[in-house]
């Protein structure tokens, strides 16, 4: 038993949408909440003009009905408002006649940093947008819904996840001046974020293999959100410079740690404390003062691609990393307890913290 998310849609058309199995029958999704993750994604000092536009309010097609999960793929939908503006330029089927609205004239000039290049060459496109639309981190809108299913389910086994700013620009704080600063030079900024999950048993994920092991999947679900350049797990690289003495979390008689310098992950497996992961976000790569690039149809020196985008968008990263890191405890929790109805996920949690004597709250 385990959870899957399949997502599709562009950053300008009709829609996001996301099918998730594997949910148990039974769980109780709340709009409200979804909703609520949903806005505090769009919320951040250094967003572009684009979130005022979006409502972002989820729908959900199937497998919840008043109120419960069925134990059936559940579908979620997402409508893009600017789409509006794309209707030909993002039709599947452009009507005939005469263009109109964005999106009518082939972007040819790559920004350095986004997928445009590297997209435009793989797959063979002449349309730069052909590209870009699916790389946008407008994406990032749906997996955020799906986050916040996984943190219904893991809040019924009392594991909360929540995601903060740790730095922006390199500041630790004064981060709206930086990003002012920032958007006076026409320039961008990246940052760090850190994502915190307490209430996690000792035991979720595995040392037998690499693709079980619970570190190598967060740093994955974490790299794989759009401008993430780096990952660490608790104290990560300032690991690699510390002594031995130093570096591990001694076993205390309860089998609590006085420290949690491993972020509650060893050998890809929870230890019991606070998972602890960090995400280092490089700056935007949409400038207002473009840098050097190629027309990719005249082979002629150029200037890249500028539109409409984010000074910065680390505070939406906490949101969207919590989500990613709430995804992957959901999915480690339903490998390790299972069940096809709530109450039987549940009564698998309780047994596994009976047999191994561990506190529900800790
Ligand atoms: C993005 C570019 C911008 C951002 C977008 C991500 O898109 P637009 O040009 O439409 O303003 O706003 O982020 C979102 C739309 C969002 O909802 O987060 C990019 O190139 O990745």
């Amino acid at each position: 038993m385990t959870l899957t998310l399949t997502t599709a849609g562009e950053s300008h058309g009709p829609a996001l949408v996301a099918i998730v199995t594997g949910l148990p029958a039974g769980l109780r999704l709340d709009r409200e909440a979804i909703d609520a993750d949903l806005h505090r994604r769009r919320q951040g000092y250094g967003r572009s003009p684009r979130q005022k536009l979006e409502s972002d309010e989820v729908e959900i097609l199937a497998g919840l009905r008043h109120g419960s999960t069925l134990g059936t793929p559940l579908a979620l939908l997402i409508r893009n408002r600017d789409h509006a503006s794309w209707e030909w330029g993002m039709s599947p089927w452009p009507p005939e006649g005469e263009r109109s609205g964005k999106g009518t004239t082939p972007v040819t000039l790559p920004r350095p940093g986004h997928a445009d290049l590297a997209g435009a060459l793989k797959f063979g496109h002449d349309d730069v947008r052909n590209a870009l639309e699916r790389a946008s981190a407008r994406q990032t809108a749906v997996h955020v819904a799906a986050g916040a299913v996984a943190k219904a389910l893991l809040a019924e086994i009392g594991v909360e996840v929540s995601g903060t700013v740790v730095e922006i620009g390199g500041e630790s704080r004064d981060w709206e001046a930086a990003t002012d600063a920032a958007r006076a030079d026409r320039d961008t900024l990246g940052g760090v974020v850190q994502v915190t999950a307490s209430g996690a048993p000792p035991g979720l994920g595995s040392y037998a293999d690499k693709p079980d092991r619970l570190d190598a999947r967060l740093a994955a679900a974490l790299m794989g959100i759009q401008a993430v350049k780096g990952v660490e797990i608790g104290d990560g690289f300032a690991l690699a410079r510390a002594r031995g003495s130093q570096a591990h979390d001694e076993i205390e008689e309860d089998r609590s740690r006085a420290t949690n310098r491993a972020g509650g992950l060893e050998a890809g497996v929870t230890n019991g404390e606070p998972v602890v992961v960090r995400a280092a976000m490089k700056p935007l790569p949409t400038l207002m003062r473009p840098l050097r690039s190629v027309d990719l149809e005249s082979g002629e020196p150029g200037e890249a691609l500028v539109e409409r985008s984010d000074v910065q968008a680390v505070e939406a990263l906490a949101v969207v990393a919590e989500a990613a890191v709430a995804w992957e405890l959901a999915r480690a929790a339903r490998e390790k307890f299972g069940g096809d109805a709530l109450v039987d996920f549940l009564g698998a949690h309780a047994a596994y913290h009976e047999r191994i004597a561990w506190p529900r709250t800790r």
